[in-house]
């Protein structure tokens, strides 16, 4: 509806009407009941305030098609990128229309060409000002459409809910959306509210310190844009209302229409007010008598399911799970007894290898990895044979003056282009514990890159595959890799596989790690720390391993000393 209202505004047609498709818009937009369900319900879409005939032959074609001859035809009068012209701010659609009659330009990045060689000041109605205003809002729109990292996006939700807790009449306000389900990165903030006075929670949401722009604002939900781009919704609901809606906001997409259609199934209707016994009706508050609504709990509970936690909430089997009372006792935080890889200035880090262990004491772990660099980086400054007996020797030192937690002596060791490791069985005699790892010629073609893989593997001396996929997250996507072999012959090793906790690794994912279990695979949380303060990291690993559907039996660094050792043991005597 939006669109065909950008449409007509391109296409210069009657403003009353292009404002009429927009209103009519909104209110399909915020109208409880999808239009799909009132259609089919029997319903007239004219009932809704600001639809008429007109408006209402439209939809029922959306709905009926699921697309329109209007839009159809319009789309083919202009560019389709032409609408992304009309949506950046300073422009809106009567420029667009301007640029594209006047220059020919019809994509971003052509309007950006334009606007630096300042060809759009030129124009009637435009000038320096407006040029400025377009390239601002250009840059603005790339920063957001990198997404959040899940740290920062912590950052800002803390600060937001800290916020709104504080307003008069809220008396629910929870972190919703991808963010609550522990995706690897986040596109929009998601906040769900529970207030007996909307308009007051929506005001001190749009009017937050560090909101630089509002985006949409109504009865009950808005959107803010902050100063760096990243965005948020909110959603204000009453408190009856208050689990279903944070079902709804949490998703994933996909688990809402499988947990919809379990409710349909059962004659009911499942929204983001609540779980109705009747299917059609008008308005929120008038679906039939209402089953549940306000916990979570008590929603899926009506459903016959356990509440499945926010981690697995992908239509990836969780709700056959949670009907049959199948759900895994998903690992947590406070199960891990120590943290197996992390760096000190004896390579990359930036602490020493006694701060890094008092760190680990700190957090009342039994056990700690000190996992420098073995020789061969380009950029780091590795531990050849000679460097690793001199931190042996300090290990033992630390070790004695820190009696109440175990460090072991491990070392990351880059894995060369063929497979084979920078230095011999004897040099690594002396370690507890090594991990095998690959940060380089990361381009290799997929079989050669996977044989690379299997060949380490396949080294007596390899206990955990660090950080296996080599991506980073915004910067570098996972090395082409058959996965499903390696999983399989790092089970057959007995080789562990890290759920890497650094926000800007998260490698394992919840997906692989999901599948590595499948294949046989043990996994290790680690943080990979580089300073005392990253060795929190450990939280996101943990949330990824919940991803992953893994239990504390599935981790090995839920063990105790002992277990850990014999883990170890158990690795070494299956020997060459
Ligand atoms: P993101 O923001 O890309 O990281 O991912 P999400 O999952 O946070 O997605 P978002 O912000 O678009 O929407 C938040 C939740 O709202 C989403 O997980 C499920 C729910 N939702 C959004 N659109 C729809 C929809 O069209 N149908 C249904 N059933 N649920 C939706
Ligand atoms: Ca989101
Ligand atoms: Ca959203
Ligand atoms: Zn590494």
């Amino acid at each position: 509806m939006d669109r065909l209202a950008d449409l007509l505004q391109v296409e210069r047609e009657n403003p009353f009407k292009v404002r009429a498709f927009r209103r009519a818009a909104r209110s399909v937009e915020g109208h409880p009941v999808a239009m799909e369900t009132l259609i089919a319900g029997g319903g007239d879409p004219t009932t809704l305030p600001g639809v008429g005939r007109e408006i209402a032959n439209v939809i029922r074609e959306l709905v009926g098609t699921g697309k329109s001859t209007r839009i159809e035809t319009m789309a083919q009068s202009a560019p389709p990128s032409l609408l992304e012209l009309t949506r950046l701010p300073g422009l809106g659609p009567k420029r667009a229309r301007l640029v594209w009659d006047r220059l020919g330009i019809a994509t971003l990045p052509e309007l950006e060409t334009a606007a630096a060689a300042g060809r759009l000041a030129e124009l009637p109605g435009f000038g320096e000002k407006t040029q400025t205003r377009i390239l601002t809002a250009l840059a603005e729109k790339r920063e957001a459409g990198r997404r959040l990292l899940l740290p920062a996006a912590e950052v800002i939700l803390v600060d937001l809910l800290r916020h709104l807790r504080a307003v008069p009449g809220v008396v629910h306000v929870e972190a919703a959306g991808s963010f609550r389900r522990r995706f690897e990165t986040v596109g929009d903030l998601d906040v769900v509210c529970a207030s007996t006075e909307p308009r007051r929670a929506l005001a001190a949401f749009t009017g937050w310190h560090r909101t630089a722009r509002v985006e949409g604002a109504g009865e009950t939900r808005a959107t803010i844009v902050l100063r760096r781009g990243a965005q948020v919704d909110l959603r204000v609901v009453p408190p009856e209302s208050f689990g279903a809606a944070w079902i709804y906001l949490t998703g994933s997409k996909a688990h809402n229409v499988a947990l919809r259609a379990r409710a349909v199934e059962r004659g009911w209707k499942l929204s983001e007010w609540g779980l109705f016994a009747g299917r059609d009706g008008k308005s929120g508050k008038d679906q039939g008598e209402r089953l549940a609504g306000a916990s979570e709990e008590e929603v899926y509970a009506a459903l016959d399911l356990a509440w499945v936690p926010p981690e697995l909430r992908e239509d990836e089997g969780e709700l056959a799970a949670a009907a049959k009372g199948e759900l895994p006792d998903l690992v947590r935080l406070d199960q891990l007894r120590g943290d197996l890889q992390m760096h000190t200035t004896w390579s990359d880090g930036r602490a020493a290898l006694e701060t890094m262990v008092a760190g680990c004491e700190a957090r009342s772990y039994e056990y700690c990895a000190i996992t420098d660099h073995g020789p061969g980086l380009p950029v780091v400054q590795g531990l050849d044979a000679s460097a690793l007996r001199a931190q042996h020797r300090e290990i033992a030192e630390v070790q004695a003056r820190h009696p109440s937690i175990r460090v072991l002596h491990a070392l990351e060791l880059d894995v060369m282009e063929d497979g084979s490791l920078p230095l011999s069985e004897d040099e690594l005699a002396p370690l507890d514990l090594l991990l095998a790892a690959v940060h380089t010629r990361l381009k290799l073609p997929r079989e050669e890159q996977t044989q690379r893989y299997l060949r380490a593997l396949d080294h007596p001396r390899v206990a955990i595959l660090a950080h296996p996929t080599a991506r980073r997250l915004g910067r570098r996507g996972r090395v082409d890799a058959d996965w499903d072999a390696i999983f399989a012959k790092a089970a057959s090793r007995g080789v562990a596989v890290e759920a890497n906790g650094s926000p800007e690794r998260l490698d394992l994912d919840g997906g692989l790690l999901r599948r590595a279990r499948a294949l046989g695979c043990r996994v290790v949380v680690s943080t990979d720390a580089h300073s005392v303060r990253e060795l929190d990291n450990l939280r996101w690993g943990v949330d990824q391993a919940r991803r992953g559907w893994l239990t504390d039996d599935d981790v090995v660094n839920t063990r105790p000393l002992s277990g850990l050792l014999s883990w170890l043991q158990s690795k070494r005597g299956r020997g060459a």
